[in-house]
């Protein structure tokens, strides 16, 4: 089977396997787990801010950083499609008691003026703005990756309003290697960042949230609040610290999605962009079939993919597909649906 469900499906390597088995490891609840400090430092240093914390997953560094970001009542800009707005159960509304004001973002990404238009100053009526969120690269459009140019602009717009903005960088690195930037280009622009082990860095769990030392130290407490208070948890972190040798590697995933890409859109009935990073979405309405249809006769020729929109399908490439992998998932796409 070829799964190309997520670039969460990767499975721990040697190197994971053997970190987790000799990690030096401490409570970390007393923040004295030698690995996990030492990730965090690592993490820190390599978006550029002063700290980060190891969270269990991308979700709930987002959920903190909304919640640490902002008052009960606020509002919190984002785009429609982003995943705080459509894959964290509204988590923003049950743990920071906040509101979402979605924007159609340009390219997933709100405009300065949209920035402009749908901040509210608090008064008698209007509860305020507290955050705006970005998302880099944009999943649910596709995996597009923002420049540093238009995150600096959008950012620049809310701090004109003196709201800070949060980063959903679960793919920060993949949006770096495809613009070919260093990953503070995009994480400069932004208060705090969460980026995942867990995704394209092929860590079996575990995620980070980076801001100042003071958001951090607030952040150790929601954290806790949340549940996430994890013990000798070394044993996760060293194959966390494992998957930040991976950063190098994630072009190879862009090039196995654009070759899966070009071979799909060859398929009678598909049309499949151009990928900008490791996020392939296939609209598959001219087969005459409906998604599910399509994923099962997929699924048939053991190619796994996942629903996306109403006609359309994701297909991830990861550290667990190689250009093989590729030429057999497309050989499996071509006898599921060329009949
Ligand atoms: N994304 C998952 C699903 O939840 C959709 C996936 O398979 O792509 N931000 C972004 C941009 C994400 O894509 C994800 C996970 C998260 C946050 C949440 O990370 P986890 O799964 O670690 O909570």
């Amino acid at each position: 089977m070829i799964d190309l469900r997520s670039d969460t499906v990767t499975t721990p390597d040697g190197s994971m396997r053997d970190a987790a088995a000799t990690a030096p490891v401490g409570d970390d609840v007393y923040e004295e787990d030698p690995t996990v400090t030492d990730l965090e430092e690592r993490a820190a240093d390599l978006v550029g801010k002063e700290a980060a914390l190891f969270v269990p997953t991308g979700t709930m560094g987002n959920q903190i950083a909304i919640r640490e970001h902002t008052s009960r009542g606020e509002e919190v800009i984002a785009d429609r499609e982003s995943h705080v707005v459509k894959w964290e159960l509204g988590g923003m509304a049950q743990h920071a008691g906040v509101q979402v004001r979605m924007v159609d973002g340009d390219r997933g990404l709100p405009t300065p003026e949209q920035v402009h238009e749908s901040y509210v100053e608090e008064d008698l009526h209007r509860p305020g703005t507290g955050l705006l969120c970005l998302e880099n690269t944009h999943n649910a459009r596709g995996g597009l990756a923002i420049t540093p140019e238009r995150m600096r602009d959008t950012a620049d717009a809310a701090r004109e309003h003196d709201v800070p903005v949060h980063l959903d960088g679960a793919r920060v690195f993949n949006a770096a290697t495809a613009l070919e930037v260093p990953v503070t280009d995009l994480t400069d622009h932004v208060d705090s960042v969460m980026f995942c082990l867990s995704k394209g860095l092929g860590a079996p769990v575990g995620s980070m949230l980076a801001g100042d030392a003071e958001f951090i130290d607030r952040a150790r407490r929601t954290r806790k609040l949340f549940g996430g208070g994890m013990r000798q948890v070394g044993v996760i972190a060293g194959p966390g610290l494992e998957a930040l040798e991976n950063v190098d590697d994630l072009g190879l995933d862009h090039a196995n999605a654009r070759t899966l890409a070009a071979g799909l859109d060859e398929i009678s009935g598909l049309s499949v962009p151009e990928p900008e990073s490791n996020i392939v979405v296939a609209d598959v309405a001219a087969t005459g079939h409906d998604v599910e249809t399509v994923l099962e006769r997929l699924a048939d020729h053991e190619v796994l993919a996942t629903a996306f929109g109403p006609t359309t399908i994701r297909l991830c490439t990861h550290r667990d597909v190689d250009s093989d992998d590729i030429e057999h998932a497309l050989e499996g796409a071509r006898a599921a649906l060329d009949c």
